[in-house]
């Protein structure tokens, strides 16, 4: 251990730590922009500067390590008129229409600047003209660089937690920005959508494509009838924009905010996360007959999930020689929306043509899965609008809505009964453990061999987990997987899919079937989720779809009643004509 003092205070931390990581120790805050817990250090704000005893300059905290002996000083007078003073040139810089902005009250900035009541501006205002350029041609995220502050938060996570690189810093000094490919809009880049680069930056500069008005404007025409889908995610997520701890559950009174808001049909993502279970798992079976069985060239293993958008633009950029690899499900999104013009439509008798399909994601490339070409398997759009679960929160502000006072309702039915497979879809390895859950038991008659059905190999932050399944005592029509060991891998966020691909890609690994899930902890730390966002929450929201999973009667997607009424009624079976009309689709490059 390492023994130092922070404004007189003695405090011992391990080595290697920071003098910001002690001062935490100790309950002292000390300012940061450009530090984020999911990142490398770049130490290039020097707002955390603090004074250490024998050393003539200001050091950057976050990048300093602890030294025995140390004596810092984090809030002497040289130390917080640096700071002002750091704070008063980036605001100089920056655009202050800050009521106007999407980040105002939740902006790390402004947060600064009140702390450090700064009231007066000592520099010259070097954008007095406010002629301010936005790249808003991504359907998903839009880019204010005149909110930028340069921190490069957004391009370390493109490039460390995603892999991508769609923004780096371009030119130098005084000019340097945050800029594409020969500044090309995000819409006309390698962008993957998946907004990390959103939930990570400090300040207004990237935020979601907001479709919040066109959601009022439809709610308010009496013409049409406004379907809402929620993600799984979205419901161990809202409650933080909306007052409530991280890992808090509101889903009844989410359903209950959502009446109130005005929607027609209040329905479940949850839902279609089943009827994906059913359509892949089968999809999972006939590959591997397949391939152990008629020993068919053509089958491609291991199989991937699809339902992740981000992870879908990933390896159509970076992997397209796998295309054939992804299973040719819709998400649970896509097939919501087009079952509600079709199957929904029919059921409650209103003219598709009258529908409005909107969607609750935690997700920012759920705005761009809506709006690709091919999504229109019902003879409409099939998804209208994505919502994020922030701007779900703006509304249900807009609206005067006391959250906290609602009372606790439930989905509407058809399409509104989920089961806990479904809503474990919001974690990584979730919709893993739910296919298992499904495909063992039609396999072999008999539950998955693990305590409480909980198939923990596949749960957790971890980047990359691994699991094999030992197939034994399989029913007569299964035979060809008798003995056969089942393997799978997982992996969030896209730094962490890229090192898997290259290992398949090389050989060094196989495996029958993997899920990917481009954001960091699956979709429950999607791009459209509150901030802040670090694994400390992450692992708070994953507890708690855990644990709703484990409140309900109903834990497996063959079990849920209206997935069985849907093939009944409507689809026939899976993957039969009907299915792969509406619900599965193919990629391209
Ligand atoms: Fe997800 Fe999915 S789990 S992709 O993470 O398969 O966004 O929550 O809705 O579509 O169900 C997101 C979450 C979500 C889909 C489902």
């Amino acid at each position: 251990m390492i023994n130092l003092s922070i404004n007189g205070i003695a405090v011992s931390v391990e080595e290697g730590k920071t003098i910001l990581e002690a001062a935490k120790k100790l309950h002292i805050h000390i300012p940061t922009l450009c530090y984020h817990k999911d990142l490398c250090v770049a130490g290039n704000c020097r707002v955390c500067v603090v004074e250490q005893a024998g050393v003539d300059r200001l050091v950057a905290s976050c990048a300093t390590p602890v030294n025995e002996g140390m004596e810092i000083n984090t809030n002497s007078l040289k130390v917080r008129n640096c700071r002002k003073h750091i704070i008063e040139l980036l605001l100089a810089e920056h655009n202050e229409e800050c009521t106007k902005c999407y980040r105002n009250g939740h902006c790390e900035l402004q947060t600064i600047a009140a702390d450090l009541q700064i009231t007066n501006q000592d520099f010259i205002d070097l954008v007095p003209d406010k002629q301010y350029s936005v790249d808003s041609y991504s359907p998903s995220i839009e880019k204010d660089d005149s909110k930028c502050i340069r921190c490069q938060r957004c391009v370390r996570t493109c490039a460390e937690i995603q892999s991508v690189g769609a923004i780096a810093v371009a030119h130098k000094g005084a000019d340097m920005k945050i800029s594409t490919f020969f500044n090309y809009s995000l819409n006309e880049v390698v962008c993957t959508n998946c907004g990390q680069c959103i939930v990570h930056c400090p300040t207004g500069a990237l935020v979601e494509k907001s479709y919040v008005e066109q959601v009022w404007d439809a709610i308010a025409d009496p013409e049409k009838h406004v379907v809402v889908q929620t993600a799984p995610a979205v419901r161990v997520g809202l409650g933080e924009e909306l007052g409530f701890e991280p890992g808090t559950r509101v889903t009844s009174r989410m359903v209950s905010a959502l009446r109130r808001l005005g929607f027609d049909s209040v329905l479940d993502t949850d839902f279609t996360a089943d009827l994906t279970i059913m359509e892949e798992g089968t999809e999972l079976l006939t590959r591997l007959k397949g391939a152990l069985l008629d020993d068919n060239p053509e089958v491609s293993l291991p199989m991937a999930t699809s339902c992740s958008p981000g992870w879908v633009k990933y390896i159509e950029h970076k992997y397209p020689q796998y295309l054939p690899n992804l299973s040719t499900c819709k998400s649970p999104q896509q097939m919501f929306g087009a079952l509600a013009k079709t199957y929904y439509a029919k059921n409650i008798d209103v003219d598709p043509a009258n529908i409005v399909s909107v969607s609750i994601m935690p997700c920012t490339a759920k705005k761009y899965e809506a709006n690709r070409p091919e999504m229109k398997d019902s003879g409409y759009k099939d998804v209208d609008f994505v919502l994020t679960t922030r701007e779900l929160a703006v509304m249900i502000k807009q609206a005067g809505i006391e959250f906290e006072q609602l009372n606790e309702e439930n989905f509407d039915s058809i399409m509104g009964i989920g089961s806990g497979a479904g809503i474990i879809f919001g974690a990584t390895g979730g919709v893993m453990e739910a296919a298992l859950r499904t495909a063992y038991e039609i396999v072999t008659g008999r539950e998955v061999p693990f305590e409480n059905l909980e198939i923990k190999p596949v749960r957790g932050l971890a980047g990359v987990k691994e699991a094999v399944v030992p197939i034994v005592d399989v029913l007569p029509e299964w035979s060809f997987l008798e003995g056969v060991e089942l393997k799978c891998a997982i992996t969030n966020g896209l730094e962490n899919a890229h090192q898997l691909m290259e290992a398949i890609d090389r050989g060094d690994r196989f495996y029958h079937f993997i899920e990917i899930m481009a954001c960091p902890g699956g979709c429950l730390g999607g791009g459209g989720q509150p901030f802040p966002v670090d694994d400390e929450i992450r692992q708070k929201r994953m507890d708690a779809i855990y644990s709703e999973d484990l409140s309900l009667a109903l834990r497996k997607s063959h079990e849920n009643p209206e997935i069985v009424q849907i093939y009944k009624d409507f689809l026939e079976k899976p993957l039969s004509h009907k299915s792969h009309k509406l619900l599965h689709t193919s990629y391209v490059k």
